[in-house]
């Protein structure tokens, strides 16, 4: 069964049962979930492929302004289906052109956009590990790898 990340971002975790009831009725399993604040190392690191675009500081200010809740979500084709099940990056195209989504529901702009989903098969592969490290893996507490265990 293909897994993928999904993350409820800072914007939307007041909102985290309501998105996890939508993605357990679109046919999801929840196979691992923590509720954790990133750091901006963490965030940075977690974005890496978006280094030098203008709007990485702003993205990382933003995922570390509250908790986010992190899923492995586990279904036939899941990285697809959760990718479809959020919606276009901006919220407010959402609201047209995928009123169901995730991101139209809860998201508010283009930054603010509610959910995160891995866009690949090897995306997914390093984000669940980021993370959910395999157990046994020290913590890399230069990086700020051990933010990544639940919260209390
Ligand atoms: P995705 O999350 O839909 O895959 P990406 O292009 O990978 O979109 O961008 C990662 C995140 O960066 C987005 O989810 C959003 O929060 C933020 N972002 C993307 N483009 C912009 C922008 O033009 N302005 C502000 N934030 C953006």
């Amino acid at each position: 069964m293909e897994q993928t990340l999904a993350l409820v971002k800072p914007d939307a975790f007041a909102r985290k049962d309501e998105v996890v009831l939508k993605v357990v009725s679109a046919g999801f399993t929840v196979e691992k979930s923590a509720e954790l604040q990133l750091t901006p190392a963490r965030a940075a690191q977690f974005y890496a492929e978006h280094a030098g675009k203008p709007f990485l500081d702003d993205l990382c200010n933003f995922m570390c302004s509250g908790r986010v809740l992190a899923m492995v979500l586990s279904k036939e084709g899941a990285i697809k289906a959760w990718r479809e099940l959020m919606g276009p990056t901006d919220s407010v195209a959402a609201r047209s052109t995928a009123p169901d989504s995730m991101r139209a529901l809860f998201g508010t702009d283009k930054q603010k956009n509610a959910c995160h989903g891995s866009d690949s098969p090897e995306a997914a592969a390093r984000e669940i590990a980021f993370f959910f490290p395999p157990s046994g893996e020290i913590p890399d507490l230069a990086t700020g790898a051990a933010q990544a265990a639940p919260m209390e």
